[in-house]
């Protein structure tokens, strides 16, 4: 597959189309004042009128393509690839040696992940928790501690979050970590001193499912004793990396984050530990300044297709965002390999962002409901009956995804437009309900919104072109698995259940203001006659309870995708939950979310 990424990727010539579609005699949001509520419906327009045009406020764009393509990296030289080899190599030879405690080996993986450096070492760290794994069920089966030291709390919580990660069966968690309580079922008080213990069983709380009691109400419990040990400032004086780690956890949990944004968080606080590994240390740094060179070539391919289609000028309503779409695709999956699969999702992103805002903010309804149409049909004549605007993103979208799809007929011999065709098509039908109900002022029930909403933000086209472009000689496309695209499987809902509602979280406010129907939050609080703060609350708890389906979706038994493709789906959910954790870092973008791209894409690491 990577053979041909690229022979489609040359530059296009800039079309010139002398209409622009800017978003002027718009209502902008100051306009807006005099909203009753939360909502603000459009007074609907007849057909001889001018729709009247909202405007989304978006900020222009934070890289124009002339930055992106100048870009220049010296990580691809030959010398430092020659020198990463070597630290792999003397790392692998680590992972090797005999007669390490079982604890350490477990403390080197899980460092080696942080670090973002795990992906050269699968087979070997899977063979040694597979080792593992085999040693702790048989301590369990004998009533024994797999740890020498038998109440360490730290070590068990760490294996299991390890073990668990990794998909090795741990069916019980009252098993494991039942011993740890009192008689009355209270973790005993001495574990509380425990930070390190405490923060590892926090950590391993995340990768619960629903079947899992006793790691509810550990991380309840954890979550209370962290909090307490972090306000004490003997604790903090005591131990600077271990407040910074426990300080960190408690605003997102590790199981939760995105792996190459951690990593980038984590090198830095690594390479301040007085007893770390340099080889590590040096391995992973290296390693990230190469891969970034990767991530930059693949962002200078993406980003000359963006200027091709020339949405970007055309249609100025719209969000220009090509280094963000770019930058969920390194999210749900930075390894060197895939670039492939993320110039292709990039073209899925920015195309998503693009109509999505076709939609919210400028399209009339009767334009949406021919664009609608002109989607389920798929095909050029369609495009006669649409406004100018819509042509241009119409052709964009039909074109760019035929080309994707002739690649898959070329490459995999498999013709995928009816896969295709179809997600775009459901994503548009679920865009169209949305404008019905805004325009018709009607606030759905929370449910009915959910229903909804889970296939309107994208999950489901996202991951549908994600199982055809991440596929690779290790993959087959299997009838299984195409089955189980449509009707979405559960891993695919669960990912998108959460990126729905993590977006509701970081981008309502600033729709309402605008204009659009009433997300999650507004749904349950019309519905449950609730605070704001309360609303919020209950979907970030909704946001916990589906990743405790996805855990259990992730490893279930009879998956039909490949372990690439499990790994996307979930980091979607992560990849939502970062891209909006300070608000709208998608669309409005800010300083941390800015810093955050900074750091991930433009900046390297003095080695
Ligand atoms: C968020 O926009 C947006 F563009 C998405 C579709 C989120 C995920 C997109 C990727 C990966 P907005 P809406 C490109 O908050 O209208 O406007 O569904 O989405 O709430
Ligand atoms: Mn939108
Ligand atoms: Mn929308
Ligand atoms: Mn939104
Ligand atoms: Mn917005």
């Amino acid at each position: 597959l990577m053979s041909q990424a690229t022979f489609h990727l040359e530059f296009r010539p800039k079309i010139i189309i002398n209409q622009s579609f800017p978003s002027s005699n718009v209502i902008s949001s100051a306009s807006q004042n005099s909203t009753p509520y939360f909502w603000t419906p459009l007074s609907t327009t007849t057909r001889e009128e001018i729709p009247i045009r909202r405007s989304g406020n978006y900020p222009s764009l934070n890289w124009d393509f002339e930055y992106v393509q100048s870009l220049e990296n010296e990580f691809t030289g030959l010398r430092y690839i020659k020198r990463r080899d070597l630290l792999k190599e003397k790392v692998r030879r680590m992972l090797d040696e005999e007669e390490v405690e079982p604890l350490y080996q477990l403390e080197m993986i899980d460092v080696l992940q942080r670090l973002g450096v795990y992906y050269h070492f699968k087979d070997q760290i899977n063979s040694i928790l597979s080792a593992i794994h085999k040693e702790m069920i048989n301590d369990l089966l004998n009533r024994g501690n797999f740890v020498p030291n038998g109440k360490d709390l730290y070590a068990t919580a760490l294996g299991f979050k390890l073990l668990r990660q990794h998909g090795f069966p741990l069916s019980e968690d009252t098993e494991i970590f039942d011993r740890f309580k009192d008689e009355e079922g209270n973790f005993e008080a001495y574990h509380c001193s425990d930070m390190k213990g405490m923060l590892q069983l926090f950590e391993a709380s995340f990768l619960s499912t629903e079947d899992d009691t006793t790691l509810e109400s550990a991380r309840d419990f954890t979550a209370k004793q962290l909090q307490k040990s972090i306000e004490d400032t003997r604790v903090i004086a005591l131990d600077q990396e271990l407040f910074l780690l426990v300080q960190h956890a408690l605003k997102l949990p590790l199981w939760w984050r995105v792996p190459r944004v951690e990593a980038r968080w984590f090198i830095d606080l690594y390479e301040k530990r007085s007893h770390k590994n340099d080889i590590f240390l040096e391995l992973a740094k290296l390693d990230f300044n190469i891969v970034q060179a990767t991530h930059q070539n693949d962002l200078k391919f993406a980003s000359r297709w963006w200027e091709g289609t020339c949405l970007g000028s055309k249609l100025n309503f719209a969000r220009n965002r090509l280094v963000e779409n770019f930058f969920w695709t390194i999210g749900v999956n930075f390894e060197p390999q895939y670039s492939y699969f993320r110039i292709m999702a990039t073209k899925v992103n920015a195309l998503i962002t693009t109509i999505d805002d076709v939609y919210d903010v400028y399209g009339s309804l009767d334009e949406l409901e021919l664009f609608t149409n002109a989607v389920e049909r798929w095909n050029v004549e369609a495009m006669d009956d649409l406004p100018d605007y819509m042509k241009i993103c119409y052709m964009a979208m039909h074109n760019a995804t035929n080309e994707m799809a002739y690649d898959a007929l070329v490459t995999q011999g498999i013709h995928i437009v009816p896969y295709l065709q179809k997600v775009w098509a459901d994503i548009c039908k679920t865009y169209l309900q949305e404008a019905k109900w805004y325009h018709s002022g009607y606030i759905p029930t929370l449910e009915e919104y959910i229903g909804n909403a889970w296939i309107s933000i994208s999950a489901p086209v996202i991951l549908v072109h994600a199982y055809f472009f991440i596929s690779d000689d290790t993959t087959t496309i299997t009838k299984e698995a195409l089955e189980s695209l449509h009707p979405y499987h559960n891993l695919i809902r669960y990912s998108a259940m959460i990126l729905r509602l993590a977006d509701d979280l970081g981008t309502s406010s600033e729709e309402l203001r605008r204009g659009d129907v009433p997300k999650s939050i507004q749904c349950y609080m019309n519905e449950k006659e609730v605070t704001e703060e309360e609303a919020r609350e209950y979907i970030k708890l909704l946001i916990s309870e589906t990743w405790k389906k996805l855990n259990k979706e992730r490893v279930g038994h009879n998956l039909p995708f490949p372990v690439q493709f499990v790994e996307v789906a979930v980091n979607l959910g992560r990849m939502a939950q970062c891209m909006y954790e300070y608000g709208d870092g998608h669309g409005h973008s800010n300083p941390q979310t800015k810093d955050r791209i900074r750091r991930l894409l433009f900046d390297h690491i003095i080695v």
